[in-house]
């Protein structure tokens, strides 16, 4: 509803004003949310807003971290902690848990849910070209991904969850999130995966996406082979492809502020919160193609990657 009324909205003012009142009357997770979808989506107010792991802390950071930003808060003394990850070190998977606990991680998923939402309809603005094809194409970046990750960590890819549903991406995310209270009984919030912003926390998420990933596999391996006209790309030629620099990683800590993690009256004073996680870098370094065009006129080009690890 409240997406429909920002979406709709004819000019800035009125999108403002809509925004500011529905906040006030809303729930604040139904609120963020139609308010970044629609940011991202309207005309007015493309891509404005700041980054989700301020503004809802809770989802990218835990317990400890939360309660001593209250701490902060109430003794009024400015405060910095270390985010340290969920779970024991005891757990091998742990090995693997800067990856599926990063901030960036975690924010690009919930971005591009929010780009291409389930429920997207074409009345609302534009038509979403192959969201199908997008959602194959992401989802499966991340698996692989973790998959390197984790072997750089000596543990095995992983494996695919069998599934037990048919309608699968959100209800498998629903039935998973909710294993530890199935019926409700104990009341229990929902688990990670039911949120965007929280899902990729539990690895369970890339088995899951792993068994999707193939389904896809499976249909991409039933289609037709490309032909050769297809593949090249005649009067183009890539004639030396070469690395300068090295491909080095390290962790760096990484700040972010907590002010929107702790309840907030005008009465009491705002003191500053943040913490800091360490996060994966890598050095700079360049590829350097070269290529040449033998067509005698100006052509577009894309150029994509892949790495292969060894
Ligand atoms: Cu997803």
């Amino acid at each position: 509803m409240l997406f429909d009324v920002l979406i709709h909205s004819k000019g800035w003012d009125t999108f403002v004003s809509n925004a500011a009142y529905f906040r006030q009357i809303m729930n604040e997770g139904e609120f963020v949310y139609a308010l970044y979808v629609a940011v991202i989506h309207s005309p007015l107010a493309e891509h404005v807003l700041p980054t989700l792991y301020e503004v809802t802390p809770h989802l990218f950071t835990n317990n400890e971290v939360i309660e001593a930003a209250y701490r902060t808060k109430q003794t009024q003394k400015p405060g910095k902690f270390k985010s340290s990850f969920t779970g024991t070190k005891k757990n091998p998977e742990q090995r693997v848990a800067y990856f599926g606990e990063d901030i960036g991680l975690n924010t690009h998923h919930v971005t591009w849910h929010m780009e291409f939402p389930f429920w997207w309809d074409d009345k609302y603005s534009h038509h979403r070209d192959r969201k199908g094809e997008n959602f194959f194409w992401v989802h499966h970046q991340l698996t692989v991904r973790f998959d390197a990750e984790r072997l750089s960590n000596y543990l095995d890819p992983v494996d695919e969850q069998n599934s037990f549903v048919q309608s699968l991406h959100n209800t498998a995310h629903i039935v998973l999130g909710r294993q530890s209270d199935p019926h409700g009984k104990y009341d229990l919030p929902p688990g990670v995966l039911e949120h965007f912003e929280t899902a990729t926390r539990d690895p369970s998420f890339f088995r899951l996406h792993k068994y999707m990933d193939n389904i896809f596999k499976e249909h991409k391996d039933s289609l037709p082979p490309y032909t050769t006209e297809e593949l090249t790309f005649t009067g183009i030629n890539v004639d030396n492809v070469a690395i300068e620099g090295e491909l080095e990683t390290y962790f760096e800590d990484f700040e972010y502020n907590l002010i929107n993690a702790v309840d907030d009256t005008e009465q009491i004073e705002d003191v500053e919160i943040s913490t800091y996680v360490p996060r994966l870098n890598h050095k700079d370094f360049d590829f350097k193609i070269d290529v040449s065009n033998d067509k005698g006129e100006e052509v577009l080009a894309t150029v994509r990657y892949r790495v292969h690890l060894r």
